[in-house]
């Protein structure tokens, strides 16, 4: 028997990393090639007429899949029973524009996104916020959706893991799918803590493999933190592809038992976390799933010196953009 449609909202539906994602979403891989899906898509008014293009060559796409295709701008409208929503979209940081002023300005997107999940999406939706900056307009969408599961919010630090892992693999000479156990701690932003010491190569610990120390705290570190911007510079516009690939890769970690032994990064509600991050932030930890759309956090992950000290300083700088919202969650 076929199954029931899965409702899948993706915000920002004309930007371009959309444009990458919807087309892979109506084509199963996001969850599985006998999942039938429908896509809400959300834009902003002055963006509708590019967002109908999308959809043309959606439906040109004629992917079997593909049940339904809705459009809109008022997020009442569009995320109404939805089971997944992917918040992609949200303002770039204008020149001179500070941290804080993208907070603000961006903040205000996810109340009102937020708001509305809570009142017509599915109580079981599962919510992964790409826009930057993603934690923090993940815990403002959980904060206006109090009716939702707060273990339902999640940041995607998944980009960051892949990076992670295709350079470590590089450097060790071996496939990316030898390199596992890859954690990012903290915040999606330069404060980020990429875990080479708990990471494995064909199941050693990585350290046995790559023993450049002076790399992996150096090169290999900022080389992840900064690697947006080197995309930037080289492309002239953020990634894009990589970044859809990421969400895709969120959702069916999620969707699908995680391997023995293995694990997945995900920005996370830290409320009852066993590595003392204070609670009510959205984090990122290594998480494991049995496949139910639901994750727990690894709890085993040792820190040294090394990685305390950086995790320290990515709790302080979410701490900070929690203090610069406190009205977007306190409303
Ligand atoms: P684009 O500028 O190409 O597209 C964004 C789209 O969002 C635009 O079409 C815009 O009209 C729409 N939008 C703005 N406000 C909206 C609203 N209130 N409701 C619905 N749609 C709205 O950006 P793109 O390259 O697609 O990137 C989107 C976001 O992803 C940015 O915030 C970016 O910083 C963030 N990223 C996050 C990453 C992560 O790893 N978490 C990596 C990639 C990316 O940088």
């Amino acid at each position: 028997m076929s199954k029931s449609v899965k409702r899948v909202a993706v915000t920002g539906g004309a930007g371009q990393i959309a444009y990458s994602l919807l087309f892979r979403i109506a084509n199963g891989e996001m969850l599985g090639s006998d999942q039938p899906v429908a896509l809400h898509i959300l834009e902003i008014p002055e963006a509708i007429g590019a967002l109908e293009g999308v959809v043309m060559e959606l439906k040109d796409c004629a992917f079997p899949l593909l049940k339904e295709v809705r459009v809109g701008s008022d997020p009442m409208d569009v995320f109404e029973g939805v089971d997944f929503a992917l918040l992609v979209g949200a303002k770039p940081r204008g020149p001179g524009m500070e941290r804080k002023d993208l907070l603000t300005e961006n903040g205000k997107i996810f109340t009102k996104q937020g708001e509305a999940l809570d009142k017509v999406a599915s109580k079981d939706v599962k919510v992964l916020v790409v826009g930057n900056p993603c934690n923090t307009n993940c815990l403002i969408t959980m904060h206006n959706a109090p009716s939702i599961p707060r273990k339902n919010f999640h940041a995607m630090t998944r980009l960051d893991e892949n990076r992670a892992a295709s350079s470590l693999a590089e450097k060790a000479g071996v496939e990316v799918v030898d390199v596992t156990n890859v954690t990012i701690w903290g915040n999606h932003s330069a404060t980020q803590v990429p875990d080479f010491v708990n990471a494995k190569v064909k199941g050693v610990p990585l350290p046995e493999t790559i023993t450049d120390g002076q790399w992996l705290e150096g090169e290999f570190l900022t080389g992840v933190q900064q690697r947006g911007a080197a995309i930037i510079k080289a492309r002239g516009k953020s990634s894009a592809a990589s970044a859809a690939n990421a969400a895709i890769d969120h959702i069916k970690s999620l969707v699908t038992p995680t391997e023995e032994g293995h694990l997945f990064s995900a920005g996370v509600c830290t409320d009852g976390n066993p590595y003392g991050i204070q609670e009510d932030l959205i984090f990122s930890f290594p998480c494991r799933s049995k496949g139910d759309g639901d994750y727990e956090i690894v709890a085993d992950v040792p820190w040294n010196d090394f990685l305390k000290e950086r995790i320290v300083a990515t709790e302080k700088e979410l701490l900070e953009e929690r203090d610069a919202v406190t009205d977007l969650i306190n409303a």
